[in-house]
């Protein structure tokens, strides 16, 4: 076995600890959540394999990120608002978002929501609850602080989760927004993907603290640094903190360390800034792997199980892609349509002739 050959971290649940965790229905909800992260790591390989063929033009992978979308589905009601970093697509999928429609909005055709004016793999899915994604750096989290005050203004028990990279800490929005959440104790849930790169910029070159979680303390409220790569872990972390939000105690953050599993996005060469190693560290701790394995172990999954499943998120995704690509690009009509309250008359058609 070479130096940098990967030895999967396994999870150590045992049952009972399955049960307290998440209840007694952990096997169902665990498999239905391993479902969900092979299908996003389907669809990650998918995409970026139709961006190198020049079909879509270009796309964010969140491989390696998969528990925390998942652990946040499991958590969060369809009434509570998502304001998803880069990297949530998944969660918008499990709370609903057709695949078919965010294949649309990959392909930027006439069925794309956003009829091809949003930056490609940036969906808004309304119907869930999920707030179309920002590039620009962390603008989503006082959104978040916004809307939660909103919710607790109606008296809405609902819940707002904020995502963002690690990167997204050292923006002014992460300073305004968490302020005013511990000012004011709003319902936010603040959820840090602390993949360790903000593109090529290393976490230790972004922040001086050992845990990005301390920053929580000048907010005045917890914070807690939890394994990313662990579903159990996030889902049991997200459930506390949620539940402390709706029942008014005010917001909490959260920081998932895991790994990047694929370049920033595929505009991205990271084969320039990382050692050699990272990807054999990042595959020890694959979230997708170490869900199978515990399942396996626990006796929730065999091979045959795990082929279908795999099988499944294959078809469903060359389904969806089979369907969008049919579609052809936005009519050129469209191109004021949910822009304007009233658009303007064509060229040529003006009370003035013009
Ligand atoms: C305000 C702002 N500054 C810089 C950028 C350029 N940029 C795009 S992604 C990115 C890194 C983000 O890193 P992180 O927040 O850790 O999220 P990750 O990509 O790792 O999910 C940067 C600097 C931007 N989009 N917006």
């Amino acid at each position: 076995m070479s130096a940098t050959e990967p030895v999967l971290v396994p999870l150590e649940y045992q049952e009972e600890e399955l049960t307290t965790l998440i209840g007694p229905d952990w096997a169902d909800r665990l498999l239905h959540a391993y479902r969900w992260m092979v299908l996003g790591r389907t669809l990650d390989a998918r995409m970026l394999g139709l961006q190198r063929q020049g079909r879509i033009g270009f796309y964010g992978p969140a491989t390696g990120q998969e528990a925390v979308s998942v652990g946040a589905w499991m958590v969060s009601k369809p009434q509570d608002w998502i304001f998803p970093g880069l990297r949530e697509q998944l969660l918008a999928l499990a709370r609903g978002h057709s695949l078919t429609t965010y294949l649309h909005h990959l392909f930027a055709n006439d069925l794309d929501p956003a009829r091809g004016r949003q930056m490609p793999c940036h969906p808004t899915a309304r119907e869930v609850h999920y707030v179309s994604m920002s590039s620009v750096i962390g603008t989503q989290i006082s959104q978040a602080v916004g809307t939660a005050y909103a919710l607790r203004h109606k008296r809405d028990p609902s819940v707002a989760f904020a995502f963002f990279g690690d990167g997204a800490t050292s923006s002014n929005d992460f300073h305004a927004g968490l302020n005013l959440a511990g000012v004011l104790d709003l319902p936010v849930v603040f959820c840090c993907t602390n993949n360790q790169w903000a593109i090529s910029v290393p976490v230790e070159r972004q922040s001086a603290v050992a845990h990005l979680s301390e920053k929580a303390t000048a907010y005045g409220m917890p914070g807690a640094t939890v394994d990313g790569t662990d579903v159990v872990a996030v889902f049991a972390s997200l459930n506390g903190a949620a539940e402390k939000a709706r029942s008014g105690h005010g917001p909490t953050m959260l920081e998932f360390v895991l790994y990047r599993m694929t370049p920033h996005s595929s505009s991205d060469d990271p084969t320039r800034y990382q050692a050699k190693d990272w990807m054999a560290r990042a595959q020890a701790h694959d979230p997708v792997r170490r869900l199978e394995d515990l399942l396996a172990r626990r006796g929730a999954l065999d091979e045959a199980k795990r082929a279908l499943i795999a099988l499944d998120a294959d078809g469903e995704v060359r389904g969806a892609i089979a369907t969008a690509e049919k579609v052809g690009p936005p009519l050129s009509e469209s191109l004021t349509t949910d822009v304007l309250a009233s658009p303007p008359a064509p060229a040529g058609t003006g009370s003035d002739g013009s």
